[in-house]
């Protein structure tokens, strides 16, 4: 079957036209819209490729972390080289600049087992060398779970010293990767940290363990270290996580405060909230202090389930709030969904297709003319007409996107994932 009529070049180009004229009417420039939606980056979180599984060399398998993909859907990736070759499948199936984002765990080190904390560079050479060769900017995350000195549910703010020195030394490991990924990339590598430590229930001293990371963080980011400036640490709070439901260490407000006043990247990830919380309102509540946001799209579904983006309201609304702000160049945008249930190719496209969505339907936006009529106190016409932007021709702009990075528009990308199903994933155990 078919999922997307055929439209010919001439017939997108006309429907575009049509459409550029009507967001003309209202101040809106399409074609500079067009022009910025393709250039920001979306770093695209290679875990979701095999699970959160990683690729070390180890003698027992571990998980935990308070996250987890459920599902069980054929073909995930079960090496680093069949992973670089799904996300490069994904990437060409998408409009714009994509980069990549590793953790940790993905390095590659053969038949050596090589713990957290001695992991260098050359571990990741491989994951470089792709890089470089299709153009796709790498993004780090050290790995602080799935590990048996993880299994306490503490790392960075562990009691003992011991554990927490291994992590601290996981953490400055990790920087150097970054730091040699920007090298080979000359330009930013986002290393962002996310540690799981928290407690199932009560716990009697909240204090201790935050100031055991604060302690542990400020040794990672010593600047004895001698760590460049390409790598850029960006620290991600949350709410709670599985088994984790009490307490974690690293909130949001912890972090807000940590990154503020060690001048760090602070990361929103859209399912680390309260349900009910806006993430939209956050950035315009951060942006006044904080230089620059990491933004990691997501989309809890009654909790942090990390399920596939789409283009809801959720997400074109933080989109909003950055372009509103000006803050394009403040954010940088990563994905963190899992979801081993469905096509893991297509739960890339879907998700980064639709963040790129939000991204273009923001850059449409009549903010001059909205913030008028707000200041004429014409709040009925102002409400009047955010409501209209939603069934504005907004499809057409986006088919001129996919056209002008010649990738598939519309729908047609569907069957592209079912013919690498087929030719690639199928033979798969
Ligand atoms: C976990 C955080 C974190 C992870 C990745 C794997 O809740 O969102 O970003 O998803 O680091
Ligand atoms: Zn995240």
């Amino acid at each position: 079957m078919s999922y997307d009529a055929s439209l010919t070049d001439i017939q997108i180009e006309d429907a575009y036209q049509a459409a550029k004229g009507r967001y003309a009417v209202i101040g809106v420039d399409t074609e500079a819209a067009l022009e910025r939606a393709a250039t920001l980056p979306i770093s695209l979180h290679c875990w979701q490729g095999d699970d959160v599984g990683g690729f070390e060399t180890k003698d027992e398998a571990v998980e935990g972390g308070g996250i987890m993909a459920t599902g069980n859907f054929p073909g995930k990736a079960r090496t680093a080289d069949e992973l670089r070759q799904d996300i490069k499948q994904a990437i060409d199936l998408l409009p714009g600049t994509q980069r990549a984002n590793l953790h940790a765990f993905y390095c590659e080190t053969g038949d050596d087992v090589v713990d957290r904390d001695a992991l260098e560079p050359k571990h990741f050479d491989r994951w470089m060398a792709w890089g470089q060769e299709h153009g796709i900017g790498l993004d780090f995350n050290p790995t602080y779970f799935a590990h048996p000195k993880a299994n306490d549910g503490y790392t960075l703010a562990h009691p003992d010293k011991a554990i927490r020195d291994f992590w601290i030394q996981h953490a400055v490991a990790s920087r150097r990767v970054a730091e040699a990924m920007a090298d080979a990339q000359a330009g930013d590598c986002v290393n962002n940290h996310w540690a799981p430590d928290g407690a199932k229930d009560h716990p009697s001293d909240r204090l201790g363990a935050r100031q055991r990371l604060i302690e542990s963080l400020d040794t990672v980011f010593d600047a004895s270290h001698g760590i460049g400036p390409g790598c850029v640490d960006a620290l991600e709070g949350k709410l709670f996580g599985l088994g984790v439901e009490d307490y974690t260490v690293g909130s949001n407000d912890f972090y807000a405060n940590y990154a503020l006043s060690r001048d760090k990247v602070l990361c929103l990830d859209m399912g680390h909230f309260h349900p009910t919380e806006s993430v939209a309102d956050k950035i315009a509540a951060h942006l006044p202090f904080h230089k620059k946001l990491l933004i990691h799209t997501s989309r809890p579904i009654r909790w942090d389930s990390d399920h596939v983006v789409l283009f809801s309201d959720d997400v074109r609304n933080l989109f909003l709030e950055i372009v509103r702000s000006n803050a394009l160049d403040r954010v940088y945008v990563g994905l963190d969904f899992f979801d081993a249930s469905i096509n893991r190719i297509g739960a890339y496209v879907i998700g980064t297709r639709a963040t790129r969505k939000a991204l273009l339907f923001a850059l449409l936006d009549p903010t001059a003319r909205l913030c008028e009529l707000e200041q004429e106190g014409k709040l009925a016409q102002k409400l009047g007409l955010m409501e209209d932007m939603k069934t504005m021709p907004f499809g057409p702009v986006w088919d001129m996107l996919c056209l002008q990075s010649d990738v598939p528009t519309g729908a047609s990308w569907i069957g592209e994932i079912e013919t690498y199903e087929r030719e690639v994933l199928a033979s798969r155990g």
